[in-house]
């Protein structure tokens, strides 16, 4: 009697670009799960966080990164560069994020990048939601198409869900045979404690707009099971003072506003009833600090 062997498939796929291109929209939009978070605001995403997703024999497991940009001026934007780059290794094909209109410099440090990669690189034009007339798409391909040797060029729009099923398709084409290495149910490598850090630093990133910069770390130091409910605190940490006085905001209503948004997605998440708690305190300079970020959990 013959044993009945089911072949699979898993592969890696990096997903790269400047900052603000849509890479963590991307991600969110093909697993139809909010782990990565977004904004409008460059350097949002700091760390690398891995997305799974797992249909039958294909298992496919994308790797958002913090954009790669020129600033090399702190500890924590070269932490960023080197989780960027490092994504680029071993894996078995690369997703190149533009944005449809407009290419520049940073695009091209991030291309110059992947002329030393040895898989497939698809170029992923995205936002074209944004592009005024949709004669002017193919023209733009064109041009495009001359910059480096593409495997395919793809038009879509991230955050309207267009083409991403062809985008899909055809990144599982590029999946080998292989045993997986995550369970089918398994979504990301991260644990809760960070996606509900994260969760807290896109609404204070989301509220804040340019009033603070991105110098905002977020650290869960609670993390408890009772019952149905998840009772989380987490301590907000900033460089300044006026930072502070700003994400607390007239009679703490903006931290107020920062908890109510960030314990909806968490309960969305996480499927449970979250009790979230709050707390504000300057540290300056942790931004800068190698030690302070690897006690925040920035490391390689
Ligand atoms: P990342 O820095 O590359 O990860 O970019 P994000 O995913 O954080 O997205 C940056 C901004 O672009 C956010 O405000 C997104 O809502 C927006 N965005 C992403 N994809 C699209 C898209 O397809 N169309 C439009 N109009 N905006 C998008
Ligand atoms: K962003
Ligand atoms: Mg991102």
């Amino acid at each position: 009697e013959e044993a009945i062997q089911d072949i699979t498939h898993c592969g890696f796929v990096a997903i790269v670009g400047r900052p603000n291109v849509g890479k963590s929209t991307l991600m969110n939009h093909i697993l139809g799960q909010k782990l990565s978070i977004t904004s409008r605001k460059p350097q949002t995403t700091r760390d690398q966080i891995l997305g799974v997703q797992t249909k039958g024999h294909i298992q496919t497991v994308y790797v958002d990164t913090p954009g790669l940009h020129k600033g090399q001026d702190k500890a924590i934007n070269r932490f960023m560069n080197r989780t960027a780059s490092s994504a680029l290794k071993d894996v078995d094909v690369v997703l190149f994020v533009i944005d449809a209109e407009r290419w520049t410099d940073e695009d091209d440090v991030v291309l110059s990048k992947l002329r030393f990669v040895d898989c497939p690189v698809v170029l992923v034009v995205n936002k074209i939601d944004k592009l005024e007339e949709r004669d002017a798409l193919l023209p733009r391909m064109m041009e495009l198409s001359e910059k480096m040797d593409f495997a395919q060029i793809v038009p879509i729009s991230a955050l309207r869900n267009k083409n991403l099923d062809r985008l899909e398709a055809l990144v599982e084409s590029y999946i080998p045979e292989g045993s997986q290495y995550y369970p089918e149910d398994q979504i990301t490598n991260r644990s809760s404690r960070f996606l509900a850090s994260e969760i807290v630093r896109e609404k204070i990133t989301r509220q804040l707009g340019q009033e603070v910069p991105y110098e905002v770390a977020v650290q869960i130091e609670e993390f408890v099971f009772e019952g149905a409910t998840i009772h989380i605190s987490a301590l907000i940490l900033v460089e300044r003072d006026g930072q502070k006085r700003i994400i607390i905001g007239d009679k703490g209503s903006k931290i107020k506003l920062i908890g109510k948004e960030a314990r909806i997605d968490m309960e969305n998440l996480f499927q449970q009833k979250v009790m979230l708690n709050l707390w504000v305190k300057v540290r300056s300079g942790w931004s800068d600090d190698e030690r302070a970020l690897a006690s925040l959990g920035y490391q390689d």
